[in-house]
């Protein structure tokens, strides 16, 4: 790609996450840097091809300029388009943007663990993976957590391998009034989704159970009240505009979603939640802690619950040296 350089990075999980998709460990990808105006700008391709983006190889093929091949490169579309995005925004600022926490996904009494630390430095919502283990443990987990912190919110992920019968149970514990909502409970189509949100009172959310079309085709009888974008799923940021113009009218909460990003992907996440979500609702980028090394210098500072996020154009001054000079920037 002319005037825009690209390096390599590889991010390791500091333990396995396990998930009903199977474990991941680490995280490749590539920094994307160009210099427009005669300002440097950043951004980041995060690839977990197990949850949807290309491989290493095809992003790869894309930056030498060796396939023009686009469609089945979203991560690599995305992250460029950031670049276009962060050169053309308007009104670049600091923001402030609740996180959600996610949490590992070990035994009970390391999730109360993690959990007790995470509230102590003020965190209030966070994301566990459950699916994985037999429904009983997911729920006597989830039950502990609420009756250890009953003001905390929950928001359940189960990877497309719970039933409608695991969200009808859950719905009849008392941890139940703490379950923000339950993400990806099973596949299954719009109307099931709809009845069974209806039936049982839980709030479900898409994260891959529908694409942005299925989603543009329901959208007057949609079947959950939350969608969780991962944009390095989905690829150019202009064509998604119709969607979120969509979920947006209908009130359908939008959360964006990290796919395990190092603190340049994040900010770029956390400047998309300010300009489409609502102040409000705590998005899905609450996973730097679960990285054991970074792309930065330095971490975001977290205040009250809030990742406080400087303006797109001031990242390449927070890069490690080694990747700044990659980048030529
Ligand atoms: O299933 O939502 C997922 C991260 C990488 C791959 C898949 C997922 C995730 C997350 C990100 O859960 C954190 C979040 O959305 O809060
Ligand atoms: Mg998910």
């Amino acid at each position: 790609m002319s005037g825009i350089h690209h390096t390599p990075i590889a991010v390791k999980l500091r333990e396995p996450l396990l998930t009903a998709r199977g474990a991941i460990y680490k995280r490749r990808g590539f920094l994307t840097g160009m210099v427009y105006n005669g300002h440097p700008f950043v951004s980041e391709i995060a690839l977990l091809p197990e949850f949807g983006t290309e491989h290493f190889e095809h992003a790869e093929r894309v930056l030498n300029n060796e396939t023009i091949i686009l469609a089945g490169a979203p991560a690599t579309v995305y992250a460029l388009d950031c670049l276009r995005y962060a050169a053309e925004k308007s009104r670049d600022e600091q923001v402030a943007v609740p996180v959600s926490k996610l949490i590992g996904s070990g035994t009970l009494e390391k999730v109360l663990d993690e959990v007790a630390h995470d509230v102590a430095a003020g965190y209030s919502t966070f994301k566990l993976k459950v699916g994985f283990r037999n429904l009983a443990e997911d729920i006597a987990i989830v039950n502990s957590l609420f009756l250890t912190w009953p003001d905390i919110r929950l928001r359940l992920d189960a990877n497309l391998n719970w039933t409608p019968q695991a969200v009808q149970t859950l719905s009849e514990q008392p941890c139940a009034m703490s379950v923000e909502w339950v993400e990806d409970p099973f596949r299954g189509s719009m109307d099931e989704w709809r009845s069974l949100q209806e039936r049982t009172g839980i709030l479900l959310a898409t994260d891959e159970a529908f694409s942005e079309q299925q989603m543009l085709e329901h959208v007057d009888a949609l079947g959950f009240g939350a969608a969780v974008i991962k944009p390095s799923r989905l690829g150019a940021l202009g064509e998604r505009e119709r969607v979120f113009v969509a979920l947006r009218d209908r009130n359908v909460t939008i959360v964006f979603s990290s796919m395990f990003d190092s603190s340049i992907g994040i900010a770029y996440l956390a400047h998309l939640a300010h300009d489409w979500s609502r102040p409000d609702v705590a998005q899905g980028i609450g996973t730097l802690d679960l990285l054991a090394s970074d792309t930065t210098t330095t971490t975001f500072a977290m205040l009250n619950g809030s990742l406080v996020i400087p303006p797109l154009a001031e990242l390449h001054a927070l890069l490690k040296p080694e990747f700044r000079a990659a980048l030529q920037l």
